[in-house]
């Protein structure tokens, strides 16, 4: 196993992917296949800020947001109803929810604890999203992040674009995944950050207003680190593997954080908050912001059903890496995007956790059987998958095709 830190010219880091925590690194002959986008070749063309396009012009939509038709959402939801209500044909399907505190209690009450752990492996077998209650985490963490999240978007624009994300990277300011001028534009805002391990942090980017931001987003994030850990000690009982499986395979785990800001839409029929999309992580870890309006939409069954906030509880989904390569599809890690709303706004943290760069990853042996469930996913190096993922646009779940086996 290479240890990345001990390489200065891998830990120069060019990009960093947050719908699953990768970077980017400068070529280096112990790691060829980290080698860098051409960013210079990337063109963009204009991306408004949609904050600051709603601020000047309420009612306009700029030709680059409206849709296809047939990616443009079917608005019988949040939009109808403007405070969290079901939506679609899909009102009856829920989300899962998940006691996390039973989770942690084998020794206590084996019997809820074993409940707990079928209702966990139904989540991640037939949904692959699932809502946690009693995570844990100190509400004081939970509404501070939202705080310093909703202060940092609603600074003057100068003062957020000091902190840049560049063409074709993934951290800082602006707008992820776009690659090129024609390429349609997401009505949101991003402000994203590389968490841990420490070096894959660029410090230039971490804001120094609002004053608690930085600590707030070091607090919260080793909370969520730990609710991570946890959740995949019991998702691998789940899958009868040893607890600590994939703990121990993931070594230093990459975790990254994207805060997303979508300002009302004065036509949310045409447009996408963010495009649909599966995460490159192995879990990941949503907070829809208090108040905010409905805009998480998961694909089931071939339809868009919306994710109610719940009070205080945090939406969790598994990723590519976790459900499709380790557990050669048995677990899903499932498309999902979010939508806009006429009126309110919508405010979403959402925390990566992925394993270390260096790892080795395939279909776990366990998860294989020649007979019913050949091996369908290659294995690869994680960081290999990271360059891919940051390189591609958000497009449904095609970045997991460079996984599959093609017979
Ligand atoms: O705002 C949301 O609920 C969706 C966020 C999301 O899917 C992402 O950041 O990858």
């Amino acid at each position: 196993m290479i240890d990345i830190t001990k390489f200065p010219t891998i830990r120069t880091l060019l990009i960093f992917s947050l719908s699953l925590p990768f970077f980017i690194f400068e070529s280096h002959p112990h790691c060829p296949i980290m080698s860098p986008v051409p960013i210079s070749q990337i063109n963009t063309g204009h991306i408004d800020d949609v904050q600051e396009l709603r601020k000047a012009k309420p009612t306009l939509v700029p030709e680059r947001f409206v849709r296809d038709a047939t990616e443009r959402p079917t608005l019988q939801s949040a939009n109808r109803f403007p405070t969290a209500c079901a939506v679609l044909d899909h009102d009856s399907y829920e989300v899962p929810i998940i006691d996390f505190s039973k989770l942690m209690k084998v020794d206590e009450d084996e019997g809820s604890w074993r409940a707990e752990i079928l209702k966990l492996k139904r989540a991640c077998q037939d949904w692959g999203f699932f809502q946690v209650v009693n995570h844990g985490i100190d509400l004081s963490l939970v509404e501070g992040i939202e705080e310093v999240a909703k202060e940092f978007f609603m600074l003057p624009l100068e003062e957020k674009q000091r902190y840049p994300m560049v063409a074709g990277t993934v951290q800082g300011y602006g707008q992820a995944f776009v690659f090129s001028e024609d390429q349609k534009l997401d009505w949101c805002n991003m402000f994203a950050l590389g968490v841990e391990p420490q070096f894959i942090r660029n410090p230039k980017l971490w804001p120094k207003n609002p004053p608690k931001f930085s600590g707030t987003v070091d607090d919260y994030s080793r909370e969520v680190r730990k609710l991570c850990q946890n959740l995949l000690n019991s998702i691998a009982i789940t899958l009868g593997l040893k607890e600590g499986t994939f703990n121990e395979m993931f070594g230093v785990g990459v975790q990254a954080i994207r805060m997303n800001y979508y300002p009302p839409c004065s036509r949310p029929d045409l447009v996408l908050g963010l495009s649909p999309h599966s995460d490159g992580s192995a879990l990941t870890v949503l907070q829809q912001g208090k108040g905010s309006s409905v805009g998480l939409q998961i694909l089931k069954d071939t339809k868009w059903v919306s994710v109610q906030p719940v009070p205080n509880a945090l939406v969790i989904n598994i990723g590519d890496t976790l459900e499709v390569v380790l557990t050669n599809g048995k677990y899903k890690s499932v498309e999902h995007r979010a939508l806009t709303h006429k009126e309110k706004d919508r405010l979403s943290i959402v925390t990566f956790y992925a394993p270390s760069y260096e790892v080795e990853i395939g279909p776990l042996p366990e998860m294989v059987d020649e007979i019913n469930h050949p091996c369908t996913y290659r294995r690869y190096n994680h960081g290999e998958y990271s360059k891919h993922y940051v390189t591609s646009k958000l497009q449904g779940k095609k970045t997991l095709d460079f996984a599959k086996i093609i017979n």
